[in-house]
């Protein structure tokens, strides 16, 4: 317990975590969540406001939740790479939100913005977003996510095993099927140490492509194997959009997939240098924003 978070002196000055008390008290959930629902419908509103979203998960604080009924089985925090996808985002916090507390997690959501007009570095927000992420919470698992893919299938669920999972098996722009074998990109779950191991994603993907499979390489390098749902229950909808500016196809990626095995050691969570800006406890999410150097 640290004295910032609800900590309250006992009578005989002893340091005791209310929530942490509260927590304990109650059984574990169980393995399978009673409130899931399976496939889905989505909807996406063309009108819809953050202030609806928030009016609908009353008991979401600063991007955090944990099921009151039971004790959750992992700390779980989703990570989501974001620059000018405001309309996204709100359709994936509308949805997630909801998907997650079926599941019965205990977690939290961060998007992680890139300030500033460099190219856009979607695996090494993500590395910031770890590094920030676990300053709030020893958390257990992180999601990888990107802001436009929404699961469909509650059956999907949101935790870490004890190997990497992809959980994207397809999306409806692709006929829901897996792009290619190997495929590792979209949504990911690596739990704390497994990101610790292969010292996370490359920070050297600037634009479109490539460090999913990078990612994918260190995991194999590691001698881990990915996982995937089946294919019924690793459903997403891609809110459909176009290359944004900013994020061209990265012609050097095949180069530096080359190199995987030899630089992952000094490029990753160990290399990671930016710029923090701010980092903002909304209602809905923490948004951490920075400038990648
Ligand atoms: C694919 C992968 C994605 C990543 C990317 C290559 C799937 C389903 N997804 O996505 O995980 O490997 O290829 O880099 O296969 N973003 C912004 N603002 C930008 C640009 C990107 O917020 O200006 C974020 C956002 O979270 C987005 C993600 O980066 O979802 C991936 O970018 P994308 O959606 O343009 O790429 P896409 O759909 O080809
Ligand atoms: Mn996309």
């Amino acid at each position: 317990a640290s004295l910032s978070k609800g900590v309250i002196l006992g009578k005989k000055g002893t340091v005791t975590d209310e929530a942490f008390v509260e927590k304990a008290r109650l059984d574990n959930c169980p393995s399978v969540s009673p409130h899931l629902k399976g496939q889905t419908k989505l909807v996406f509103k063309p009108d819809l406001t953050l202030e609806e979203v928030q009016a609908k998960n009353p008991k979401v604080h600063r991007g955090r939740y944990h099921p009151e009924e039971c004790r959750a089985l992992q700390r779980v925090a989703i990570l989501i790479p974001h620059r000018h996808r405001e309309k996204h985002l709100l359709y994936l916090l509308e949805h997630l939100h909801p998907f997650l507390q079926r599941q019965q997690l205990d977690y939290g959501i961060y998007v992680i913005h890139q300030a500033g007009s460099k190219k856009f570095n979607r695996a090494k927000l993500l590395n910031v977003g770890y590094i920030e992420a676990l300053k709030d919470e020893i958390w257990d698992c992180f999601i990888f996510h990107d802001v436009d893919l929404v699961p469909e299938n509650d059956l999907n669920l949101y935790r870490c095993e004890d190997q990497p999972r992809h959980l994207v098996v397809g999306r409806n722009s692709t006929g829901y099927r897996l792009r290619y074998s190997g495929y590792f990109g979209g949504v990911t779950a690596l739990s704390r140490e497994q990101f610790f191991k292969v010292n996370g994603f490359s920070n050297n993907y600037w634009g479109w492509g490539g460090e999913d499979d990078d990612l994918r390489l260190r995991v194999e390098l590691h001698r881990m194997k990915i996982t995937r749902p089946l294919p019924e229950v690793g459903k997403y909808t891609m809110i459909f959009h176009k290359r944004d500016q900013g994020n061209e196809v990265n012609i050097g990626r095949m180069n530096l997939l080359h190199q995987v095995s030899r630089v992952w050691r000094t490029d990753g969570l160990s290399s990671c240098g930016y710029k923090l800006l701010s980092v903002n406890y909304n209602p809905l999410y923490v948004n951490i924003s920075g400038f990648l150097v």
